[in-house]
C-alpha cells in the first residue's frame, strides 16, 4: 500500500512508521489519521512483524499536533467526527497486540503528545518537546489527552500541563514519567531498536499477553484485574514458548522461542 503522509518500513520483525508531512511539522489531518489506521491494520495482520516503532520524519518534529489549518473552520459536527476518528485510530495503536514504542524525535504537541501516549512507552531525544497546547487555541484536547496524561503522570501534574499549555523538554518529561529514557538525537533510533531487540528475544505470546493484561487490568477493579492476570498466566501454559522457556532454563541454555 502506498502512503502519502507516512512512511512504513519493515525490517527484521520491526515495523517503523514515520509520520511524514514535513511542511506542517508532521501535523495530523484526516488523511494522515486514515493512513495511520491502515498501516496499523496492516501491521496487525502481518505475521512477519512483532513490534512497531512510531516516529516523525525529519529532525524537528515527532508530530506538532492536529493540523490547525485543517481544523480552523470545522463545524461542531465535523470537529466531533475528527476527534472521534483520532480517538479510534489511537485506540487501535494502544490495543495493537504487538508492542508499540514511540521514538520522540522533536515536537510532540497536542495530538502528537497524544499519539506518543497511546504507545506502550516513549523514548525521547534531547530535542523532544512535549505539551498539550489546546487551551491556548480555545479547544480541549481531543485525541485522549485528558485521559491518558493523568494516567501516566498523575492528576495534578496532568492538570497543570493541560491548563497552562506549557511545553516541557525531554528531561522534564522523563522526570514526571512521561518518557522512559532520553538520548542524543543521533542515537534515538538505535536506542529504541536496542530495546526492541530485547523485547523480541523473549516469548512473543507472553509479551503480548503481558501488554493486554496491563492495558485491560489497569482499567478494571483490582479483583477483576487479578482474574485478567491469572487468565493470561494460565494461557501461557498452553504454549510451546512456555515449554521452551522453562526447558531452556533447566537445561542451562538460551531459549529458542517460536511465538507458538
Ligand atoms: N498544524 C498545522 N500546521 C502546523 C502545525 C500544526 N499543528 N504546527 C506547525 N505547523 C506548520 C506551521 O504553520 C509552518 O507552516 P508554514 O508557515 O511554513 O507554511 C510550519 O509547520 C513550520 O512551523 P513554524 O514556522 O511555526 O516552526 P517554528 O519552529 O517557528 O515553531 C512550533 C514550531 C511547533 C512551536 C510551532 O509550529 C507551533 O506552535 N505549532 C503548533 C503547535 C500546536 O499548537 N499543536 C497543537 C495543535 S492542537 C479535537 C481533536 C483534536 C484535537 C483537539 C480537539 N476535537 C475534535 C475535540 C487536537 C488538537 C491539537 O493537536
Amino acid at each position: 500500500m502506498q502512503f502519502e503522509n507516512l512512511i512504513l518500513e519493515k525490517q527484521d520483525r520491526i515495523a517503523t512508521i514515520y509520520i511524514n508531512r514535513p511542511k506542517a511539522l508532521n501535523a495530523l489531518n484526516t488523511d494522515t489519521l486514515l493512513e495511520l489506521k491502515d498501516a496499523v491494520n496492516q501491521i496487525k495482520t502481518d505475521d512477519s512483524i512483532d513490534l512497531l516503532i512510531i516516529t516523525g520524519s525529519g529532525d524537528k518534529a515527532f508530530v506538532a499536533g492536529a493540523d490547525i489549518a485543517f481544523m480552523q473552520n470545522l463545524t461542531a459536527m465535523e470537529g466531533r467526527a475528527f476527534g472521534a476518528l483520532g480517538q479510534k485510530v489511537f485506540m487501535a495503536v494502544e490495543s495493537l497486540e504487538k508492542p508499540v514504542i514511540a521514538a520522540v524525535n522533536g515536537f510532540a504537541l497536542g495530538g502528537g503528545c497524544e499519539l506518543a501516549m497511546c504507545c506502550d512507552f516513549r523514548i525521547a531525544s534531547t530535542k523532544a518537546r512535549f505539551g498539550q497546547p489546546e487551551v491556548g487555541l480555545g479547544i480541549t484536547p481531543g485525541f485522549g489527552g485528558t485521559q491518558r496524561l493523568p494516567r501516566l503522570v498523575g492528576m495534578g501534574m496532568a492538570k497543570q500541563l493541560l491548563m497552562t499549555a506549557d511545553i516541557i523538554g525531554a528531561q522534564e518529561a522523563k522526570r514526571i514519567g512521561l518518557v522512559n529514557e532520553v538520548t542524543e538525537p543521533e542515537e534515538l533510533i538505535n536506542t529504541v531498536k536496542n530495546i526492541a531487540e530485547r523485547i523480541l528475544s523473549k516469548g512473543q505470546l507472553a509479551v503480548r499477553l503481558t501488554k493486554a493484561a496491563v492495558n485491560e487490568g489497569t482499567q478494571a477493579d483490582i479483583n477483576r484485574a487479578m482474574t485478567i492476570e491469572a487468565d493470561a498466566f494460565g494461557l501461557c501454559f498452553s504454549t510451546a514458548d512456555q515449554k521452551e522457556g522453562m526447558n531452556a532454563f533447566i537445561e542451562k541454555r538460551k531459549p529458542e522461542f517460536t511465538g507458538k
